[in-house]
């Protein structure tokens, strides 16, 4: 695989971000995507095989099951972009299909060298696919992919695994504008999301009975001891999950079990916590499909086709620029 390569986020803006959430007034809060350093990617990939956790499951066996009838809709010859590569696993029934109607480039988008390592060795050996992977952010790699092509090629995006889901809905809504403006019309995108479902399986989703979900969010602030020199005491905060039902999201919280205070040494500062005083960790927020009809209309799309799994449910939504 060829990788275009820049370095991951420089420990500067990891503190900068570290001390604005912790510091701010009101609800402590920490960005969701510094949950994925190499041990967090690890743990994802244990919580996506996990019995309680369907999404992963639901997502793959969308695209196994209509792989080829997703990419009928599509003209030929098309390249594919993916933003989050996550392991590629997933990705193998869209490429398998489409190598079966051309030769077929793959550009995996994905700010860890990791992730990108592991797409490659998942999916190197696919006849008829090349790989170019892009470490850089979702919208710096996919205007450099778009601004790449030739004429004639059209692109495929894909943004699987209701990664969508971690963002608040009007910044997704955002982002998928942000998406269309580096498309041309007649591109596609790909986009799955979860639905809603009843809380207890949802609960039971983001705190599973053995604890890697817990260990997956506990090992933010242990990144945050390894790299920016803290001393937060890891027994000292416990995993904690909530359902808003009018919001239609999970969150995740780290809740102090008692009153302390933490010193971030190359952030420069301290922070106090009060017992029972959480750190908001990540949001997920669940959808229906109409929701995601509406919102791809609003950002220039049209919906040409939509694939809801039952067992748990989930949308994969075919969305063409207009
Ligand atoms: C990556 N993302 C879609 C996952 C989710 O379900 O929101 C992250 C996750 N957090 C806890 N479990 C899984």
């Amino acid at each position: 695989m060829l990788t275009e390569a820049i370095p991951q986020y420089p420990v500067a803006d990891f503190a900068a971000e570290v001390r604005a959430g912790l510091t701010k007034p009101g609800q402590k809060e920490l960005p969701s995507k510094y949950l994925y350093d190499e041990v967090g990617s690890v743990l994802f990939e244990v919580i996506s095989v996990l019995p309680e956790y369907g999404l992963t499951r639901a997502d793959e066996r969308l695209l196994r099951h209509h792989a080829e009838q997703m990419i009928s809709r599509l003209p030929s010859p098309v390249l594919v972009a993916e933003l989050g590569s996550g392991s590629g696993k997933k990705t193998r029934w869209i490429l398998q299909a489409l190598s079966r109607r051309q030769r077929t480039t793959y550009y995996p988008i994905e700010i860890s060298p990791t992730a990108l390592a592991q797409c490659e060795k998942e999916l190197g050996q696919i006849d008829s696919v090349s790989i170019v992977g892009y470490e850089r952010s979702y919208l710096d790699g996919l205007l450099e992919v778009a601004a790449g092509r030739r004429a004639g090629e059209s692109l495929l995006v894909l943004f699987l695994g209701s990664n969508i889901g971690n963002f608040d809905r009007p910044a997704g809504e955002d982002f998928l504008g942000e998406v269309r403006r580096r498309l041309a019309p007649g591109d596609g995108m790909l986009l799955g999301t979860d639905l809603v479902k009843p809380a207890p399986q949802l609960l039971a989703a983001y705190d599973d009975p053995i604890g890697v979900t817990a260990a997956f969010n506990l090992n933010l602030l242990a990144r945050i001891n390894r790299e920016l020199d803290a001393d937060f005491n890891l027994a000292a905060f416990r995993h904690a999950v909530k359902y808003d039902p009018q919001e239609r999201r999970i969150e995740m919280h780290l809740r102090s079990t008692q009153a302390q205070s933490v010193a971030v040494r190359k952030a420069r500062f301290s922070v106090v916590f009060a017992n029972d005083e959480t750190i908001w960790t990540e949001s997920s927020y669940k959808y229906v499909p109409a929701e995601v009809v509406e919102m791809a209309q609003r950002t220039g799309f049209r919906c040409e086709a939509q694939w809801v799994d039952r067992e748990w449910p989930f949308a994969q939504s075919l969305l063409i620029a207009v």
